[in-house]
């Protein structure tokens, strides 16, 4: 009798293992929103590299920065594209982020920094850009593509 139990679980573990198996597949049509991780080296050239990234929307940003630069101080914050002149100051650049998790601060020379922050769900045209005095009008933008 012991072993009929047994053999009964077995089986219905078996065939929910199976259940789920074929649950999984099928919502793959809603599938979890992907990782992407970015890396930029900060240096003490006012430049992004890369200056171009895109990403789906929903998806999970890991942005990785190095300032390898020996004095700079920079940063990276994510806006909306479009919305910022080449003279926006670092307090309007801050207005403009995204959102509170993807602005890394300023990441003074020699140190790291990581955010870990959700790609807006609204595909469109993002730019990421230096907050740092002097840095935007000196070129630190990039853009950031966010797809469907
Ligand atoms: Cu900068």
């Amino acid at each position: 009798m012991k072993k009929l139990q047994l053999l009964t679980a077995l089986l219905l573990m078996l065939v929910l293992a199976a259940c789920g198996g074929g649950g999984d597949e099928g919502g793959s049509e809603t599938a979890a929103p992907q990782n992407y991780n970015l890396t930029w080296e900060f240096t003490n050239e006012f430049s992004f590299s890369p200056d171009s990234v895109g990403v789906p929307a929903g998806s999970t940003i890991t942005v990785d920065l190095d300032n390898t630069g020996a004095s700079v101080a920079h940063s990276w914050i994510l806006v909306e594209g479009g919305v910022l002149t080449d003279s926006a100051t670092p307090e309007e650049i801050e207005a403009a982020a995204v959102s509170d998790r993807a602005n890394s601060g300023e990441v003074a020379g020699g140190d790291t920094a990581q955010m870990v922050f959700k790609a807006p769900d609204a595909p469109g045209d993002y730019e990421f850009v230096c907050a740092v005095a002097g840095h935007l009008v000196g070129g630190m933008r990039g853009d950031f593509t966010v797809t469907e």
